[in-house]
């Protein structure tokens, strides 16, 4: 996924919009342009819409590219600045990505119009399953809910890169909503996994350490600065 391009226009030709966002060919085929907020909050009631659409500095854009002339794309901007001097960013797009008329993904932006934060639906069963959180428009973490049961159980972290450098999982399930209690650490290197530690006992610190035995670690490196989670 590409950072998004800022999606910035001019109040003089509001409704013409301008953006390079998503990747997809959504600027091929358009069913609908820009409209009023007000007049869309039953439509995303209908599609599983995420997006918040009210609120008068809002403006809505819904893209077919599917080509079945159904809208599968939707972006919402939010107004920001004083008159006469506003412009349009995007704040939230979310689109159906398997065409069954619910929205799947759905991406939140900041004020800059930069990526915060998606969720997904990757197997389509109607429950978000991935969340991606960025930092400064790149990837930082993933979450994922693997066993299906509507609770994150593995998380994926990445560095500047974009590489993953290590993993966090909830194999005993004890996590909750509010605390992230993993039982499992896994390190990456070069795209290759170099360490595993293991909670056994359920005290959030590790008993077992596995290692690619062919991999040499840095001088100096300890398993005891790693062990446990730096991230809630
Ligand atoms: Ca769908
Ligand atoms: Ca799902
Ligand atoms: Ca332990």
């Amino acid at each position: 996924m590409t950072s998004a391009r800022f999606v910035v226009i001019a109040a003089a030709i509001a409704g013409i919009v301008v953006a390079g966002c998503g990747g997809s060919n959504e600027s091929t085929r358009r069913t609908r342009r820009t409209r009023a907020s007000s007049a869309s909050g039953s439509a995303t009631a209908e599609d599983g819409g995420r997006c918040d659409v009210s609120g008068t500095d809002r403006e809505v854009s819904e893209y077919d590219t599917s080509g079945d002339s159904r809208p599968d794309v939707r972006r919402v901007f939010r107004r920001v600045g004083d008159p006469p001097i506003t412009r349009l960013v995007l704040s939230c797009r979310e689109s159906d990505l398997n065409g069954d008329g619910t929205k799947d993904v759905v991406r939140y932006y900041n004020d800059e119009g930069r990526p915060l934060r998606e969720e997904a639906d990757r197997n389509f069963d109607g429950q978000m399953d991935t969340i991606t959180v960025y930092q400064d428009g790149r990837v930082v973490r993933t979450e994922i809910d693997q066993s299906g049961d509507g609770r994150v159980d593995t998380k994926v972290f990445y560095d500047d890169d974009g590489a993953a450098i290590r993993t966090e999982r909830d194999l005993a399930g004890r996590s909750t909503a509010e605390t992230w209690r993993p039982d499992r650490w896994e390190y990456f290197e070069n795209g290759r996994m170099v360490r595993m530690g293991t909670d056994v006992d359920g005290d959030g610190r590790v008993d077992r350490w596995d290692r690619d035995h062919e991999y040499a670690p840095p001088p100096g490196e300890s398993d005891s600065a790693t062990a446990g989670s730096d991230e809630s």
